[in-house]
C-alpha cells in the first residue's frame, strides 16, 4: 500500500446521546433551522444560477436573459450531482454543522466507527406546483454501501408540508437491513418515473414537516417517499448522500469488475480520514442530470409548441 500523508478534518459535536440514539432507533433525524437565513437564501441563489445555466455544462445550456428565473424553475423537478459544477453546493456538502452531525451519527449503529464520513451524491429538488414526487424506496438501492452506512442530509429551502410535497417516512423501517423489492407504479400523476418498494405495511408512515433551514437525516434503508406538490409554492431542497469513509463503495459497477471489490472514488471527504486515500480520486464529472416526470415532460412540450 502506497504511503500518503493522511488528513484529519476536524468537525463539531452537534448532536445529543438522545438524538443519536432517535436516528439509529428510527433511521431519520430532524435538525430544526440548523442553515440561517443567509445561508438559505444563498442556495436559492445559486439553484437559480445552477437552473439558468450559470455553470459551464453540457446538459444546462445558459438561458437568456429575457427568460425570468421564475419560468426556468417552473420547469425543473430535481438536478443531479449539482455539486459537480456549482462551487457553492459544493461548500454546502462541506458544511461543518452538517458534517458535525454526520460524524455521529452515518454509521453509529457500528461499534468501533470513528465518525468519519464522504459525500458521493447531490440532488437539487426545485419540485414547483404540481409536480410529481417519488414514490417509496429506500436509497441504498440505488446507492449500495457494505455496511448499510447510506445517510441523506435534506436540507429545507423553503417550508416543506404536506401541501407542498414534504418527505413521508416508516420510522423504524431500516432497522433489519432489508431491501424490499420493486415494481413499476401506475401513477405518473403522483409520483415520478422511478419505481416504486412494496410489500411492507405502510400505515405507520409519518409525515416530515419541516421549516425552512431546518435539515432531515435518514438512513439509506428507510423507506420513504413525497407526494405531488399540491401547493402554490416550490419546495425547494439540497439533498447530499454520505457514507462511513470506512466502507467501500460499490456504486455503479463496471463491465468486468468484481462487485467485491468495486470502490467508486469520485467522493469528497467531509469528516475523519479517509482510509482509502492512497487510491486516490477520481475527479467530478463536470456535468449534471435533469430529472423527468410527467410535469416536466409537459413543460417541455408546451415549451417546444412556442
Ligand atoms: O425530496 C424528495 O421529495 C425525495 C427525496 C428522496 O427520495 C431522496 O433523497 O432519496
Amino acid at each position: 500500500m502506497p504511503t500518503v500523508e493522511v488528513q484529519t478534518i476536524d468537525v463539531p459535536k452537534m448532536l445529543t446521546e438522545e438524538q443519536v440514539q432517535f436516528f439509529v432507533e428510527n433511521g431519520y433525524l430532524v435538525v430544526p433551522k440548523l442553515m440561517s437565513e443567509a445561508e438559505v437564501e444563498e442556495l436559492r441563489n445559486d439553484a437559480v444560477k445552477v437552473a439558468r445555466g450559470g455553470y459551464p455544462c453540457d446538459s444546462i445550456p445558459p438561458v437568456p436573459e429575457t427568460i425570468s428565473d421564475d419560468a426556468v424553475l417552473r420547469t425543473i423537478l430535481c438536478i443531479h450531482q449539482p455539486h459537480c459544477i456549482s462551487p457553492v453546493m459544493e461548500r454546502y456538502i462541506r458544511h461543518p454543522k452538517i458534517c458535525g452531525i454526520l460524524s455521529q451519527i452515518t454509521a453509529a449503529h457500528l461499534p468501533y466507527w470513528d465518525g468519519s464520513v464522504k459525500c458521493m451524491q447531490s440532488m437539487l429538488f426545485v419540485k414547483p406546483p404540481q409536480f410529481q414526487g417519488q414514490a417509496w424506496h429506500q436509497d441504498e438501492i440505488y446507492i449500495p454501501t457494505r455496511d448499510r452506512s447510506l445517510i441523506g442530509a435534506w436540507i429545507a429551502m423553503d417550508d416543506a408540508d404536506i401541501a407542498n410535497g414534504c418527505l413521508w417516512v416508516i420510522p423504524g423501517s431500516h432497522r433489519m437491513g432489508y431491501l424490499y423489492p420493486q415494481r413499476s407504479h401506475n401513477d405518473p400523476d403522483e409520483f415520478d418515473f422511478a419505481g416504486e418498494s412494496f410489500g411492507f405495511d405502510e400505515t405507520n408512515e409519518v409525515p416530515v414537516e419541516v421549516p425552512t433551514g431546518s435539515l432531515v437525516f435518514f438512513n439509506g434503508y428507510l423507506l420513504h417517499r413525497s407526494r405531488r406538490n399540491r401547493s402554490k409554492v416550490y419546495r425547494r431542497v439540497l439533498v447530499n448522500h454520505y457514507m462511513n469513509s470506512w466502507s467501500l463503495l460499490p456504486w455503479s459497477v463496471k463491465e468486468g469488475e468484481s462487485v467485491a471489490g468495486a470502490d467508486r472514488r469520485s467522493v469528497l471527504q467531509v469528516a475523519g480520514t479517509d482510509p482509502y486515500a492512497w487510491k486516490g480520486y477520481e475527479s467530478l464529472p463536470q456535468n449534471v442530470s435533469l430529472r423527468s416526470c410527467k410535469a416536466v415532460q409537459e413543460a417541455k412540450s408546451r415549451s417546444d409548441d412556442n
